[in-house]
C-alpha cells in the first residue's frame, strides 16, 4: 500500500528553512525600518498561526471560508464539465480539502494529476498523504515552495490544466503585485487552461469589519502572532500584549487593513538584524491588506494580466465569488 502510494507521489522541495529565514529577515528589516512600518502577512502562518487561522474560519463573523466552500460545492460539477481538467494545480492548498469537490466531480479522477504548491513541507506532505489515501487513482506532484518565488518550478501541464487559487489570498496583494502574480499564473495555463479564483466581494462595511473584529478575539491573537513569529526567527523581544488589534475597511481602496498599535512607547531589539526600533505610543505596524472586489473590478484585474472572465459564481447573498478565467484571445 505505502509503496503504491509512493509511486504516485513526487515531492519537490524548493524552499528550505534557511532560505525562508533569510527571506523573512530581509522582509522584516525593510518593513520595520520603513514608515509606515509594516510586516508581510505571509508570516502569520507558523504552526500556531495556522491553528489560529483555522479557528478564524469557524467564527460566526468570518463568512469567507464557509461561503467559498458552499459556492464551490454548488459549481464543482459545472466547472468539471466545462474544463474537463487533467492537470489540477493549486496554490496554497493548506489541508487539500477544497480540491476534493472537484475530484468528486470529474469523470475520470484516475486520469488527473494534482500539483499542490505550498510553503510548509510537513503540512503539505501530510495533506497530500491523506488525499492519496482517499483518492487512490490520482497522481500527485507536490511542490514545496513560495508561490511568489517558485511558480517557475511548477511542471508543464500533462493535459488541460485548471489552476486553483482559493481563499481570497489574491486579496492580500496590492494591485501591482497581484497583476504580476496573475500574469505568472496565466503563463502556467497552457492550451485550454483555466483559473478558478476565490475573491471576497465588496459589501456592507459592518459585515466586513465584523469579520476582522470577532467578538471572541481570535483575529486579535492571530494578528499579534506575527510578532511571536518575528521574535522566534530573529531572537527579538516584541511584547505582543503591548499592541492592540486595529482592523477597518478603507472604502476608497476597497480593502480591510489590519494593524497592530503600540499602547505605550516600545523599544524592540532584533539582535539577528543588529536592529533596535522605537515605536511611539499609538504608532502602528501594518500587518495585512485584504482587498474586496466587485465583478467589474475583478474583470479589470484579470484583463490587466491577460485573462478574461468566463464565469462569475456567487452565493445568493453575493458575499463571496469564484471566478473562472482563461487567457484572453486578443490583447
Ligand atoms: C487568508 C488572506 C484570506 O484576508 O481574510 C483572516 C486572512 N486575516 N483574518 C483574509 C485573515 C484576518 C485572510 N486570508
Amino acid at each position: 500500500m505505502e509503496l503504491d502510494k509512493a509511486a504516485r507521489l513526487r515531492l519537490d522541495v524548493h524552499a528550505d528553512d534557511a532560505a525562508f529565514l533569510a527571506m523573512l529577515a530581509e522582509d522584516v528589516r525593510q518593513g520595520l525600518t520603513a514608515h509606515p512600518r509594516s510586516l508581510p502577512p505571509k508570516y502569520f502562518y507558523d504552526h500556531a498561526g495556522s491553528l489560529l487561522f483555522e479557528r478564524i474560519t469557524q467564527l460566526p463573523e468570518y463568512y469567507l471560508t464557509r461561503v467559498e466552500e458552499a459556492v464551490l460545492r454548488d459549481v464543482a460539477g459545472e466547472v468539471a464539465r466545462r474544463v474537463r481538467p487533467r492537470d489540477i494545480v493549486e496554490l496554497g492548498p493548506g489541508s487539500c480539502r477544497k480540491v476534493r469537490w472537484l475530484l468528486d466531480a470529474v469523470d475520470h479522477p484516475g486520469d488527473v494529476r494534482y500539483v499542490p504548491v505550498d510553503v510548509g513541507r510537513d503540512g503539505l506532505a501530510g495533506a497530500v498523504g491523506a488525499l492519496l489515501h482517499d483518492y487512490p487513482a490520482i497522481d500527485v506532484h507536490a511542490v514545496v515552495g513560495d508561490f511568489e518565488h517558485h511558480l517557475g518550478r511548477v511542471p508543464p501541464p500533462t493535459g488541460r490544466r485548471l489552476v486553483l487559487f482559493f481563499g481570497s489570498t489574491i486579496g492580500n496583494f496590492d494591485p501591482p503585485a497581484r497583476q504580476s502574480l496573475l500574469a505568472q499564473i496565466r503563463g502556467l495555463l497552457g492550451s485550454g487552461g483555466r483559473l478558478l479564483l476565490g475573491v471576497d466581494v465588496v459589501k456592507d462595511r459592518d459585515v466586513l469589519e465584523a469579520a476582522y473584529n470577532d467578538a471572541a478575539g481570535v483575529t486579535r491573537e492571530f494578528n499579534r502572532n506575527i510578532l511571536r513569529v518575528v521574535n522566534r526567527a530573529l531572537d527579538g523581544d516584541f511584547r505582543p500584549e503591548a499592541y492592540r488589534h486595529h482592523a477597518f475597511y478603507r472604502v476608497e481602496r476597497s480593502r480591510i487593513e489590519m494593524h497592530l498599535i503600540a499602547t505605550a512607547p516600545q523599544r524592540v531589539r532584533l539582535p539577528r538584524l543588529g536592529l533596535v526600533i522605537e515605536l511611539a505610543e499609538g504608532e502602528g505596524i501594518w500587518t495585512e491588506s485584504s482587498y474586496k472586489f466587485t465583478r467589474e473590478s475583478t474583470e479589470t484585474m484579470l484583463a490587466g494580466a491577460g485573462l478574461a472572465m468566463e464565469a462569475w459564481y456567487t452565493d445568493d447573498q453575493r458575499r463571496f465569488a469564484l471566478v473562472l478565467a482563461q487567457p484572453a484571445t486578443s490583447r
